[in-house]
């Protein structure tokens, strides 16, 4: 080989290594949520709204809903389309799982006990209230989204949303009863964005 071409083969080997190794660059969104007119500013879903020209596949790890003390845990769950949620029964008794709504093709899951669990696979963005027919104060909420860029509010009605990659988006908020509100969010490797939000009733 004669030299030229060793230099050349370097410089080539050396983008090709750039180009597999460069890091993509992300930061992150987060901020607070005022639920105006709730109990209180927890179990509020911020997400990405859908990226033009963006599909993402959903995790091959199903996600988990337990039933624990007559209580669906965690009460909201927000998922990225396509994902598998196992529903767990944790309590000495037999639960069921049921929605009427479209979004969870309006499943029954049936019933069963302890320690066993029952799947459904969310392929329909939107919203599904998940019940159990033997005990009617249970509900919990599955939210199926276009990106896998999302968070939930935490007691104090604040969020993060991780590793969200340089762009600017649309965030928008979903909440059991109240309205939805959105707003635009940039995100730099540099820069995290702030976003805070006020729901109130429809
Ligand atoms: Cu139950």
């Amino acid at each position: 080989m004669k030299r030229k071409d060793k230099v050349v083969g370097a410089i080539l080997i050396s983008c090709m290594g750039l180009f597999i190794y460069s890091p993509v660059w992300a930061g992150t969104i987060s901020g607070h949520a005022d639920c105006k007119g709730a109990k209180s500013n927890q179990w509020v879903v911020v997400y990405v709204d859908t990226i033009a020209g963006k599909e993402f596949s959903p995790p091959l790890e199903p996600a988990a809903v337990d039933q624990k003390g007559k209580e669906f845990i965690p009460h909201v769950l927000p998922i990225l389309k396509g994902t598998t949620v196992d529903f767990l029964n944790d309590d000495p008794f037999a639960h069921n799982v049921f929605s009427p709504d479209d979004t969870a093709d309006q499943v029954n899951l049936g019933s069963w006990k302890q320690g066993e669990r029952k799947s459904h696979t969310f392929s329909k963005l939107g919203n599904a209230v998940m019940l159990c027919n033997l005990h009617p104060e249970m509900e919990g909420w599955i939210v199926v989204l276009p990106t896998p860029y999302f968070a939930v509010t935490d007691e104090k009605g604040d969020y993060t949303i991780k590793d969200v990659p340089d762009g600017k988006y649309t965030l928008k908020t979903w909440h059991q009863k109240l309205g939805p509100s959105q707003s635009e969010a940039t995100v730099t490797s540099t820069a995290s964005a702030k976003v805070d939000f006020t729901l109130t009733k429809q």
